[in-house]
């Protein structure tokens, strides 16, 4: 049996370590251009030699031994700790080569942590046209552990780099023979018993043990108080001996480079970088052609997908029709007709959209034009409260709040990573999409005054207002939640990259299926029961014996009171009972509304000549009891609004709840969401009427 290694794949953020694990792993992990965009590990396995396969950890970026924010805690955590199933046999030290002297430095603690490290250097493509050259051979006896150069985007050196590790574990040849700087130097005459008292492996960790006291979660309390007294005693400074440490590294990494590396003609490539830069992060001309790239987002998620959401309506109608003609008439036909297909198709046909959405983001971040996003933001986001940092979680927020909420973690500090976390879910994520497009098209006229659409001017206004709305609540928030200090905005603007198509296509691809994936199984769940409660009423008192009756009509149904329950709650918010049973149904999942209005009405209208008319053409046609339309001007923007504020997703209370610990944030969150969708909701109604 082959034996198992554990490697762990660790370095600065955006140095390549996710596309060199899914290179070895031939997994999918999240890979973009920016700065944080792992923040938790992940595991996938790799077949190092015939007889050695390894279990490969991907960690979020860090910029040295001591974490700032909690993703680099993630990082470090693997690292320091000296148990746990995710103990290193090998550390794989990804080092950009375009940024060699701050990457080196991270590395050089690494090593110095005394456990076997090979040295993978990506980007060295980048540092080329750089006019870097760098002496892979001389960089490794420099260094004193082995050193591999690759490509992972290309997928160039990994077969080297798996050869390497296997010999590094099979020898355990590369523990440096001495430590990279002298630590006692720098320490003080209480190094040796730390060490002994945190029974620490190499002088290193001891040293920064010392200066993370007393932060660190490995040690009992007894020694944290025996460390603490001890190195009072010595008149420990924590600042002194961090920065001694920095300045002897880079003095030993200055002499590495110097004598490795060789530099020439100045960069063309970061020029050119420069010049794009002094236009994109431009205060005015930066800000207004973010403004156009938003905008072509959204005209482009009705203009591109406008054929084939076609395509998948006439697919679905027709499979209905075909089915209702040659299957038997029974029940079980029904549920399948009216009640799993009608909701199925409701969320399928956004599928095109969805997956635009997701493709326009991943060339964002693929890039590098997400990270002058944030910068560009950095001071109207500091304004209400938050930084520059809070910008990569909002703006993935309009994909899904759940990784958005993660994202948050990069916050370091805490007083700016609640806020965010409380005002990531107002941005419109693409579960909303369905309704946004269903409710646009049923009460918006589609009419172009020039190259504008005006059904994408008012998509473009929801997602304004849920961006606005967050700004708001944020800076109310920032009144309110208790600040622990200062904080500053470091972000590295990566360099712009060619997009990876192929990237794009299958991120498009499996975003779409895992939407469809995820929402079908609800509304599958859920439409199936709204099928028996909107098919099954009680009887009425003149039939006995029988509890419940079928074929009861749609209102009289167990739906239908459930509808007619809260309509008192909803009516002076312009709706009709339908759409309260979609509100009910739909705060498991914003897009289960589309699903459950598909069944409704599919039910409704199965004995009808309308049945095979797409959802759209049915809701147009539906009439208050009085015989006017429902959806109304003044009840579709309601109800949008509804849709733009309200909480309506157990998977972000979830998430919020973890990363957060505690059901107080999720809580408060589901309230004043509510209460804020259900004001502007009523006000949008009065004012419209
Ligand atoms: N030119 C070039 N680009 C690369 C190379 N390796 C990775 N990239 C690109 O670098 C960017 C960052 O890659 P990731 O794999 O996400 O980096 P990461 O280290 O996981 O980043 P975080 O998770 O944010 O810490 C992506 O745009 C990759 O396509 C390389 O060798 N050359
Ligand atoms: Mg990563």
């Amino acid at each position: 049996m082959a034996e198992t290694i554990q490697i762990a794949l660790v370095g600065n953020p955006n140095a390549g370590k996710s596309s060199l694990f899914n290179a070895l792993t031939g997994l999918r992990q999240k890979v973009g251009n920016f700065p944080g965009v792992t923040v938790d590990k992940k595991a996938g396995t790799t077949r190092l030699t015939d007889t050695l396969t390894a279990r490969v950890l991907d960690l979020p970026g860090a910029y040295s031994l001591y974490p700032k924010s909690d993703d680099e805690r993630v990082a470090t955590k693997v690292l320091l700790h000296p148990t746990g199933k995710d103990v290193p046999d090998v550390i794989v030290v990804i080092v950009d080569a375009s940024n060699l002297k701050r990457n080196l430095l991270f590395a050089s603690q690494i090593m110095d942590l005394g456990k076997p490290v090979v040295l993978a250097l990506t980007m060295m493509d980048l540092a080329t046209s750089k006019g870097i050259t760098i002496d892979l051979a001389e960089m490794e006896r420099q260094m004193g552990v082995p050193v591999v150069g690759v490509n992972p985007r290309k997928g160039k050196g990994i077969h080297a780099l798996r050869k390497v590790i296997a010999q590094v574990a099979e020898t355990q040849r590369s523990t440096p023979p001495r430590a990279f700087i002298d630590h006692t130097e720098i320490a003080g005459e209480w190094l040796p018993e730390v060490r002994r008292i945190a029974e620490a492996p190499s002088d290193y960790a001891a040293l920064q043990m010392a200066c993370s006291l007393p932060d660190v979660p490995y040690l009992q309390a007894a020694q944290k108080i025996q460390l603490l007294a001890l190195l009072d005693g010595f008149g420990f400074s924590k600042a002194r001996v961090q920065a001694a440490e920095v300045i002897a590294r880079y003095a030993r990494i200055d002499k590495i480079m110097t004598a490795a590396v060789v530099t020439d003609t100045p960069a063309q490539k970061s020029l050119r970088a420069e010049r794009i830069d002094k236009i994109l992060v431009h205060p005015l001309w930066g800000n207004l052609i973010l403004l156009l790239v938003l905008f072509l987002l959204f005209q482009s998620i009705f203009w591109l997908a406008e054929y084939p959401m076609n395509w998948v309506e006439s697919i679905f109608s027709g499979l209905s029709g075909l089915l209702s003609r040659t299957l038997p008439e029974n029940a079980f036909t029904d549920l399948l007709i009216n009640g799993v297909l009608a909701g199925i198709s409701g969320v399928a046909i956004f599928i095109p959209q969805i997956a635009i959405l997701f493709g326009f983001i991943t060339l964002l971040e693929d890039t590098g034009y997400m990270a002058r996003i944030s910068f560009l933001t950095d001071r109207l986001m500091r304004s209400v409260g938050m930084s520059g940092r809070s910008v990569m979680p909002l703006i993935s927020g309009m994909a899904c709040a759940v990784p958005a909420v993660m994202a948050a973690r990069t916050i370091a500090n805490r007083k700016e990573r609640l806020i965010t976390i409380l005002v990531t879910p107002l941005m419109s994520c693409s579960a909303r999409l369905p309704v946004y497009t269903i409710l646009i098209g049923l009460v918006i006229p589609d009419k172009s005054f020039g190259p504008f659409n005006l059904q994408g001017l008012v998509l473009m206004g929801l997602y304004l207002l849920g961006f606005v709305g967050a700004l708001v609540v944020s800076w109310v928030l920032s009144l309110f939640v208790k600040s622990d200090g200062r904080s500053y905005f470091l972000l590295e603007l990566p360099y712009y990259r060619m997009p990876r198509w192929k990237n794009v296509g299958t991120t498009m691809i499996q975003k779409a299926t895992v939407f469809v994936r995820d929402a079908g199984k609800v509304i599958l769940v859920i439409s199936i029961a709204l099928w028996a409660l909107a098919s099954y009423g009680p009887a009425p008192k003149e039939i006995s014996g029988n509890r419940y009756i079928a074929a009861v009509p749609l209102e009289a149904s167990f739906a239908g009171r459930m509808g007619h329950w809260i309509e008192p709650a909803i009516k002076p918010l312009g709706y009709d009972w339908k759409i309260g049973v979609a509100l009910i149904t739909s705060f498991a999942a914003r897009e289960v509304f589309v699903g459950t209005m598909a069944t409704l009405y599919s039910v409704d209208e199965k004995d009808n000549a309308r049945q095979e008319a797409t959802l759209r053409e049915k809701m147009a046609a539906a009439r208050t009891p009085q015989g006017r339309p429902v959806y109304t001007l003044a009840t579709g923007v309601s109800l949008l609004l509804f849709y733009v504020f309200a909480m309506q997703c157990m998977s972000t209370m979830a998430i919020v709840k973890r990363e957060t610990g505690s059901w107080l944030l999720p809580i408060a969150q589901f309230l004043y969401m509510g209460a804020l969708a259900y004001a502007s909701a009523f006000l949008a109604y009065v004012l419209l009427r």
